[in-house]
């Protein structure tokens, strides 16, 4: 981490007790918002131990959830889970983490996020594939009514397969909406992703050479942003648009319309609140690619995703935590 914990932070109670709203976020430093990631994992932990509930899928985006409550502020920007079942730290940090235990009980919390529950839960979810055409309407609704909250569609690489993110994706290329799609690539749905897709994300993943041409391409468009004639601008913008499509990776993504970004460690909080600033300023659609591990920092979920996607309860929590 570039800046260290405060000597009074490390040793005294925990971050997450003096959370009531994501507004309290906005002040933590790098370090205090991976020692809040820290206890928010314990917390899902702590928590599907004792009553049972979605669990591998929270555990993969704990980073990234207190990245976009760190970076984001709801519930005037509109963040849209996608199914939905990774939304526990969502909730834990918007003022609903006394109530957590009551958590799909009946008369207690729901177990995806709903709008009559919490203003912070932009649409109500289990379906999974809405969130990019959700995340389209929010925003036309918006520009209709001279709003300017930023909307963004949280969507795992299982869900990105549905035939409805595609559609929502070609839509928002001719919207040219402010939507920003964060694709969370754990290369599984409840089972091992499987399809086209996969490969394409996977090549994407691994393909070093790919990402470096990308940074050299971007580089060398803004190098001719203000020097050069509109006409010669716009022949080089034209020409590198080409290469670009050809050489780099998301170029499926920019077909559509989308600008594609990453991919980025997903547990890394610097690289995540880095990339979340610069893609609030960017008011067109967009795709920020992160990759995750689904049941991150709990070994046996890790070791055998599939199985912990959910989990009864009563499981032995203190012997099995990973840290
Ligand atoms: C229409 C629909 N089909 C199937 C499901 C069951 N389901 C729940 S989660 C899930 C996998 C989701 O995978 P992904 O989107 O990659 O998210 P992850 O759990 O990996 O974070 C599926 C198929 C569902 N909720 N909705």
């Amino acid at each position: 981490m570039p800046d260290s914990l405060p000597v009074a932070i490390s040793q005294q109670m925990t971050l997450l007790s003096a959370i009531h709203s994501p507004a309290d976020l906005k002040k933590l430093s790098l370090a205090e918002l991976q020692k809040l990631a820290d206890e928010c994992r314990k917390e899902v932990i702590e928590l599907v131990s004792l009553n049972g509930g979605h669990f591998a899928s929270s555990l993969g985006v704990v980073e990234l959830t207190v990245a976009l409550h760190h970076v984001y502020s709801t519930p005037h920007d509109k963040i849209v889970w996608d199914v939905g079942h990774q939304a526990y730290v969502h909730k834990i940090l918007t003022g609903r983490k006394e109530q957590m235990q009551t958590n799909r009980q009946f008369g207690g919390l729901a177990g995806f996020p709903k709008r009559t529950e919490s203003a912070h839960d932009a649409f109500g979810t289990g379906h999974a594939t809405t969130s990019i055409s959700a995340a389209a309407g929010i925003a036309v609704a918006s520009e209709l009514a001279g709003g300017n909250e930023k909307v963004i569609a949280v969507i795992g690489d299982g869900s990105m397969t549905g035939g409805m993110a595609f559609e929502a994706m070609n839509h928002l290329g001719d919207l040219k909406s402010d939507v920003l799609v964060i694709l969370n690539d754990n290369q599984m749905a409840i089972s091992p992703s499987t399809g086209g897709l996969r490969h394409h994300l996977v090549n994407i993943t691994l393909n070093k050479t790919y990402n470096r041409v990308r940074k050299l391409v971007w580089k060398s468009i803004s190098l001719f942003n203000n020097d050069l004639g509109n006409k010669a601008k716009n022949a080089v913008r034209k020409l590198e648009e080409g290469v670009k499509a050809a050489l780099t990776p998301g170029a499926f993504f920019e077909a559509l319309g989308l600008r594609y970004f990453g991919p980025i460690d997903g547990h890394n909080m610097e690289q995540l609140v880095k990339a979340l600033k610069e893609m609030q300023a960017l008011p067109h659609p967009k795709l920020l690619h992160v990759i995750t591990t689904k049941g991150k920092g709990f070994k046996p979920a890790e070791e055998n995703q599939c199985k912990w996607h959910a989990h009864n309860g009563g499981f032995d929590k203190p012997n099995l935590i990973d840290k």
